[in-house]
């Protein structure tokens, strides 16, 4: 029996020192690509203006890639300004 439903979750922890409110500077993609690295779907977005209070849990419904070979990737970029850090911990990727 193949599987119904497909969930990515992870533990992700934002901080950063940039004082704005209005412009992402520092970016983290949340991706699934297909073998060649070309990107079926950027899940979501986050930046330097969505800072947490330690680690957050987010999950994902990646169900419609079921049946693929897909890879989870995780695209960060920085400016050369003030930091922003993104950390990521316990990526898992779940069916049932
Ligand atoms: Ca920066």
């Amino acid at each position: 029996m193949s599987a119904q439903q497909a969930t990515l979750s992870l533990w992700l922890s934002i901080a950063t020192e940039e004082t704005t409110t209005t412009n992402a500077y520092g970016k983290l993609y949340v991706q699934i690509r297909d073998q060649n690295g070309a990107v079926l779907k950027t899940l979501v977005t986050y930046s330097n203006l969505d800072e947490t209070a330690g680690y957050v849990q987010k999950t994902f419904d990646v169900s419609v890639f079921r049946g693929q070979n897909i890879q989870v990737f995780f695209r960060m970029v920085e400016d050369n300004g003030k930091a922003t850090s993104f950390k990521l911990d316990d990526v898992t990727l779940t069916t049932q």
